[in-house]
């Protein structure tokens, strides 16, 4: 049996299956546990209920969230969805748990990767290529312990002591996470990580606090494994060696899972990586009429002002199209 935990609203339901439906696809004897709170509606709850019941032999775990992280003073824009995944070693009495955030495809079957040695480690994760881009591009990041906005630079000397790229080499992006939660009980983690969230407002909250706290204790994960599907800006400008590590990560045929930071469904006028395997899974889901708004295009008609909307159906995937972009990438 595995353990898989995800959390989202309803702005992200019809995506969250998506996810869901990947891993149902490849993957048996799975046990979900979903954290909500007010943000999600009974409908929503009742879709992916119905959804993971289709699964063999699966179940899931409805975990109220509502007023846990009151006594945390994040920054008053944060979603308190961000503490979502402290929680877990409370949440999972087992001894480990696939936390994954619902932007995520699934490929195939996790019971590999699901079981690996943790020894050692509080969690295993895939290295977060965009972190080396803001450093080394100093960009500004929001952080009030240090009076609102900081240089990247600045903020990650302070904190981690990161002098260099490089540094981010163990940075482990948090839209995917093992969790070895025995080690996390035993060293009180979840704890130590709350303390943390009242002492410090990290710049990228959980995802910074957890490699805060899981330093010496984290495992990357294989570009086999898992690899970040990246913005355009983000890739650009990259320094050279991470270029050839997130153009080496799109070669990999099919890595187990994808986590689509760059999400086809903001941008279907785009070529997406795995774009396509996205919409086959979404029609196989109780959204499958579902779309963001912005995968509407919109056209003027003549002079009258008036609009028409047409569904878009074609995402951008043919050949043609993935050469272009590795092409316009590698640049
Ligand atoms: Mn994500």
């Amino acid at each position: 049996m595995m353990n898989i935990a995800l959390g989202f609203d309803s702005n992200f339901a019809p995506y969250a299956a998506v996810t869901i439906k990947s891993i149902l696809l490849h993957n048996k004897n799975v046990k979900f546990y979903i954290m909500y709170d007010k943000g999600l509606k009974k409908s929503d709850i009742k879709k992916i209920g119905a959804l993971i019941k289709t699964g063999d032999n699966c179940s899931v775990e409805w975990v109220d969230m509502t007023g846990k992280f009151e006594h945390l003073s994040a920054g008053g824009w944060k979603s308190k969805s961000v503490y979502f995944p402290v929680a877990l070693p409370s949440i999972c009495p087992d001894d480990r748990i696939l936390f994954l955030d619902a932007d995520v495809l699934v490929t195939g079957n996790l019971e590999n990767l699901y079981n690996q040695n943790l020894d050692g480690c509080y969690f295993a994760g895939t290295q977060d290529l965009g972190l080396p881009v803001t450093y080394k591009e100093n960009l500004l990041v929001t952080s009030t312990i240090y009076g609102g906005k900081i240089p990247a630079q600045e903020y990650y000397k302070r904190l981690f002591n990161y002098t260099k790229v490089e540094d981010f080499n163990d940075y482990i992006n948090g839209g995917i996470m093992l969790y070895n939660l025995k080690t996390m009980r035993a060293d009180d983690i979840e704890n130590k990580m709350y303390e943390l969230f009242n002492k410090i407002d990290f710049a990228y909250n959980e995802q910074d606090c957890f490699n805060y706290i899981g330093k010496g204790k984290k495992k990357v994960l294989t570009k086999n494994e898992a690899i970040l599907i990246l913005k355009n800006y983000i890739i650009d400008a990259m320094p050279d060696n991470i270029k050839q590590k997130y153009l080496d990560n799109l070669k990999i045929t099919t890595p187990l899972i994808v986590h689509l930071i760059k999400k086809p469904w903001l941008l279907p006028e785009e070529y997406v990586p795995y774009a396509d395997m996205f919409n086959e899974i979404r029609k196989q889901t109780p959204y499958k009429y579902h779309r963001h708004k912005k995968e509407i295009f919109k056209f003027k008609m003549s002079s009258k002002m008036k609009y028409l909307y047409i569904f878009s159906k074609k995402i951008f995937d043919s050949r043609k199209d993935i050469n272009k972009y590795m092409e316009r990438i590698a640049k």
